[in-house]
Order: C-alpha cells, then sequence, then structure tokens
C-alpha cells in the first residue's frame, strides 16, 4: 500500500496557523513524524481559509523539500494552485486532482504530462457526486479514455471512487468498495486506486475504528493507495497486518517491527 500522509493540510487549525504565521518548523515537523510513522507520500494542501492559494501552495511545497525528497501529492480544485506546486517541485508529484469533467482533464494532463507527474482522478463532474456504482465507472471509463487519448500512461493514473461520510452514505459503502476492484480492469494495463480514508468518519463517532476497519475491507478489494493519518498507529498496524493476510509481505513473529525498519 502506498500511503499518502493527510496531516499538511490547512483544514487542521494548527497547519492553517503555521501557513498564515509562515511556520517552517511546524510544517517540517508534521511531514518528517508522518514519514517516521510510514508515510511514503505527504498530501500537500493549504486549506479552504487560504486567501493566497498559490503562495501558499509554492512555500509549503519549498519547505517540505528542505526536509524530506518523498514524493508530495498536490491536492488543490483549483489548477493554478497545482501548477504552482508542480513548477517549485524537486521531489516527485502526483497531482491531486481531476474531475472527469474534459474542461478540467483538459489543463491538467498536459501538465502531468509536462511536468511528468501522476494524476488523481476523482469520479465527480459538474454533474456532481455518484450516488451508485455504475455512475462510478461510467465517471471513471471517461477519465480512462481521455488518459487514452492524451497519451497519459494509464498506469501512472489514481482513480478514486470518493467516499461519503457513512453516517450519510451508508448505502453507498458496498458500491464504493466493488468500484476499487472494478476501476482496474476497465482498461489493460488498469489505472491505480486511491481513496481519501478520513471521509468515512467524518463527523462521526469512533473514527479511528471506522477508518480502520474500512481500510481493511478496501485492502481486500484491491486498494492500492490511500490518504490517511499515518499517526494513527492502530490504523497503521492494522494496515500492515491486513497486507500480511493478503500475503502481500513475509510473515515473521515480528512483522510489525519488521514491516517499519523496511
Ligand atoms: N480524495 C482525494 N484527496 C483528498 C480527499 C479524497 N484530499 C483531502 C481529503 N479527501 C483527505 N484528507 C483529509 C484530511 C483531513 C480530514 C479528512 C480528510 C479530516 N479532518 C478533520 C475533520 O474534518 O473532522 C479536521 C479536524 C481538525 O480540524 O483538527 O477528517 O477523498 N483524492
Amino acid at each position: 500500500m502506498f500511503v499518502i500522509g493527510e496531516l499538511i493540510n490547512g483544514m487542521y487549525s494548527k497547519i492553517g496557523s503555521a501557513i498564515k504565521e509562515r511556520n517552517k518548523k511546524a510544517i517540517q515537523i508534521c511531514a518528517l513524524e508522518q514519514i517516521t510513522c510510514g508515510a511514503d507520500a505527504l498530501d500537500v494542501n493549504c486549506g479552504p481559509a487560504s486567501k493566497q492559494p498559490l503562495i501558499d501552495m509554492a512555500w509549503l511545497v519549498e519547505v517540505i523539500q528542505e526536509v524530506t525528497d518523498k514524493p508530495l501529492c498536490l491536492d488543490s480544485s483549483k489548477p493554478a494552485v497545482i501548477e504552482e506546486g508542480l513548477r517549485v517541485a524537486k521531489n516527485k508529484t502526483i497531482i491531486n486532482s481531476t474531475t472527469a469533467d474534459k474542461e478540467k482533464l483538459d489543463i491538467l494532463l498536459p501538465l502531468a504530462k509536462k511536468y511528468k507527474s501522476q494524476l488523481i482522478g476523482i469520479t465527480i463532474s459538474a454533474k456532481g457526486i455518484p450516488q451508485n456504482k455504475d455512475q462510478r465507472l461510467d465517471l471513471a471509463a471517461s477519465i480512462i479514455a481521455e488518459c487514452q487519448e492524451k497519451g497519459f500512461p494509464v498506469e501512472d493514473l489514481y482513480l478514486d471512487p470518493i467516499v461519503l461520510p457513512v453516517n450519510v452514505a451508508q448505502a453507498q459503502m458496498k458500491d464504493i468498495l466493488e468500484s476499487i476492484a472494478e476501476f482496474k480492469i476497465i482498461s489493460e494495463p488498469g489505472p491505480k486506486t486511491i481513496l481519501g480514508l478520513s471521509n468515512v468518519s467524518q463527523g462521526v463517532f469512533l473514527r479511528s475504528l471506522i477508518n480502520r476497519t474500512f481500510l481493511t475491507m478496501a485492502v481486500a478489494y484491491g486498494l492500492d493507495s490511500a490518504i490517511l493519518d499515518p499517526k494513527d498507529k492502530e490504523l497503521m498496524d492494522t494496515l500492515i497486518t491486513a497486507e500480511l493476510i493478503l500475503n502481500k509481505n513475509i510473515y515473521c513473529d515480528s512483522y510489525l517491527e519488521a514491516y517499519r525498519k523496511k
């Protein structure tokens, strides 16, 4: 599982103020802590309250890459903000994200090619959030078709079925899980799959339990990558154990420890 740490997000009040006050240390500590806990890459999102998102994104990328060369997942709904991140990034990048809308793909696919970035496609369109698996598959197929048309390698595409909070969309959880398996067989070669795990428990009690249960199920459906809180130790232990059971890492008595040292 390719783990993307979610904590550098202006949505968290501590990070929001660190961005505003240009508190470089706080961002760098947050980056390094997530990596120590097992993050393979870091999501970078200046948050909904940012008044100068282009400048904030460039600052975040520069500050983070002073302390790590892990890939950066540039998270914004505004293509100009993503481009600013791509422009200053020395590390590998993942664009987070394009929707299935042609206008968005027309901007972000050429950018991904120009900067040799990977790309996350979320199965959402101007028509709104999908309500079932068929709608998710239709949107996924149109993103893949657009990649093929524009010569962007589908292996560098991550498709995201869009996870909704379980208390608002309980009846859709099974569709979301099945979408993960079905996205991968739309094309040959197929895309990778990803999701924003913490969405599932937003506004819900027992968040950590819900997160780790959902992640375990998603792993069984073949999930490749997740944006999550790597500082949640029980979540990371559950992930490593789920992968052990699916024969994705070698068994030994001290497998948790062995995996962390890898
Ligand atoms: N897909 C993709 N990218 C994404 C998401 C996704 N990026 C953003 C988000 N979803 C993933 N990241 C988070 C980060 C934080 C939370 C949820 C998802 C979260 N935050 C607390 C809350 O809202 O309750 C904030 C608490 C606080 O303020 O301290 O839950 O789905 N491609």
